[in-house]
Parts: C-alpha cells; sequence; structure tokens
C-alpha cells in the first residue's frame, strides 16, 4: 500500500509540517475532516469506496490517537455498530480456534487461513462497510485478501444454486434461515462459521466461493502499521492468510457500519 510511515512515538519536526498542510487542505476541501487527525487521501474515499467496492489509506499519527483517527474516517460512510460483546471497535489478534465462539470463523479456523466471507452474516441484514486498521503487522506478514463480486463472474447455474440453496444462519435464539444470494437484496451473505447448509445443495453452493477458484482475481492487503482498509461488506467478500503462531503479535482494530 501507498502512504507515509507510521511514526511510532513523535512526529518529527518535518512531519509535523506536513502534517499542518494537510490538516489545513483538508479543512478546506472536505468540512468533514475539520479538526480532525492527520491522513492522506480520505477525501477521495469515499467515490473510491463506491465505485471500487474498497480503498485504503494511512494513518500517520501515534498508535494511542488511531482510534480517535479511525472514529473520523468511519463517520464518513456511516453509523459505527457496536459488537455485541467487544464494543464499536473490536481488536483483532491471533487466536487459537478454542479461544473463540464456536460459531465464528476464528472458532472455526484459528490460526488458518480464513475463507472468503461477509463480516456479520449472522445478522439479518449485514453491516454495509467495515474499516480495518493495522496497530502491528505481526511476524507472520500476513494478508487479508479481497474478492469483489462486482467482477466475480458466475454461470446461472452457479447463480441458481446460490440463490436457492437452504442454509441455517446460527445466531443462538435468533437463528434463522436464508441463502447466499437473493434477487431481493442487495448484498451477499457468506460466512462457513455461523451459516450451516441443510442440504448438500448448501454445500455446492459454498464450494462456489472456495478461495483456490478465485485466486488470480484476489486483492491481497499486506499490512504496514497505521494501514487502513475500508470495504463494502456487502459488495466485497474478505478472507486472511494463515498465522503462524498466538505469539505473533499482528493486532488489527475493526469497527462495523450500518
Ligand atoms: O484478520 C484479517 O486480516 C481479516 C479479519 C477477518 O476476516 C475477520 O475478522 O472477519
Amino acid at each position: 500500500m501507498v502512504g507515509r510511515p507510521f511514526i511510532p512515538h513523535a512526529i518529527p519536526l518535518k512531519m509535523l509540517f506536513v502534517d499542518v498542510f494537510l490538516r489545513q487542505l483538508y479543512a478546506q476541501t472536505d468540512s468533514t475532516l475539520e479538526g480532525s487527525l492527520i491522513y492522506n487521501n480520505c477525501s477521495d474515499l469515499r467515490s473510491k469506496v463506491r465505485s471500487d467496492g474498497w480503498a485504503t489509506t494511512h494513518i500517520a499519527v501515534h498508535r494511542s490517537d488511531m482510534g480517535a483517527a479511525l472514529d473520523d474516517i468511519t463517520s464518513l460512510f456511516g453509523e459505527c455498530i457496536p459488537h455485541s460483546t467487544r464494543g464499536v471497535t473490536e481488536i483483532l489478534s491471533p487466536k487459537q480456534s478454542n479461544q473463540c465462539n464456536p460459531s465464528s470463523l476464528s472458532g472455526k479456523y484459528g490460526l488458518s487461513a480464513f475463507p472468503l466471507h461477509t463480516d456479520t452474516a449472522h445478522w439479518v441484514t449485514p453491516c454495509r462497510y467495515i474499516v480495518l486498521a493495522c496497530l502491528e503487522p505481526g511476524e507472520s506478514g500476513t494478508d487479508t485478501v479481497l474478492l469483489d463480486m462486482a467482477s466475480a463472474v458466475l454461470t446461472a447455474e452457479e447463480i441458481a444454486l446460490a440463490t436457492f440453496a437452504p442454509f441455517v444462519v446460527k445466531n443462538g435464539p435468533r437463528s434463522f434461515y436464508s441463502t447466499i444470494l437473493s434477487s431481493s437484496r442487495e448484498f451477499i451473505r457468506l460466512d462457513r462459521g455461523c451459516m450451516e447448509p441443510t442440504n448438500a445443495g448448501g454445500n455446492k453452493a459454498l464450494a462456489l466461493f472456495d478461495r483456490e477458484r478465485w485466486n488470480s482475481q484476489l486483492v491481497r492487503i499486506s499490512w504496514r502499521m497505521g494501514d487502513v482498509l475500508i470495504l463494502n461488506n456487502w459488495r466485497v467478500l474478505h478472507g486472511r492468510d494463515s498465522i503462524e503462531s498466538t505469539a505473533d503479535r499482528r493486532t488489527l482494530m475493526r469497527k462495523q457500519i450500518r
């Protein structure tokens, strides 16, 4: 990703001038960013996410200010929805599957690669956008991968399979039946953690989205401290490479937006 390097402890004087310049520039060009912390190309983010389904930027602030800077970016896209137990900003770090909720992807895959999925697929309407930010890239150099479904070609038979194969979407007493695609909604619902096929068609429908099939179309996000990824969760599937051990310090912040 292109961007200025993260400044771990202090902003040197030269950077401070650049940052003051950028602050003034953003205050002039986009009133929603007035008084906000410093990051580059934010005024383009909304149009880039609209056209491509995802966008990246870089925040050059001290680690302790990342949360506030991320709030500014999040507010460009909508209302932040708190995670049921972890609040408005979740911290994602490597965990073994037995440390996690069994119907989450971490509960199912632990440190292994995460398959392509939508976040909050267990909600009746999954969140529209996700913002991920890197606090620490970790030692394994684990990438996030993206597949934009707006440019992924499925045959008519495959679309029918993904539209009609039924799943139970597990969410405790609020569990419900659903499908991966539907002509009556804009979003794709895909999560092997919470979606259980009710017949053999469901397994075939899941296989349509196996990562191996889409390898040549995947976008890879290689993280550096301060990198931020915004994606349209209704349109772009995401996954993750494997992580070597729980000692890996890879740490991402995540926000989900209505
Ligand atoms: O850790 C990552 O790179 C992505 C995280 C992810 O896929 C998720 O938590 O849903």
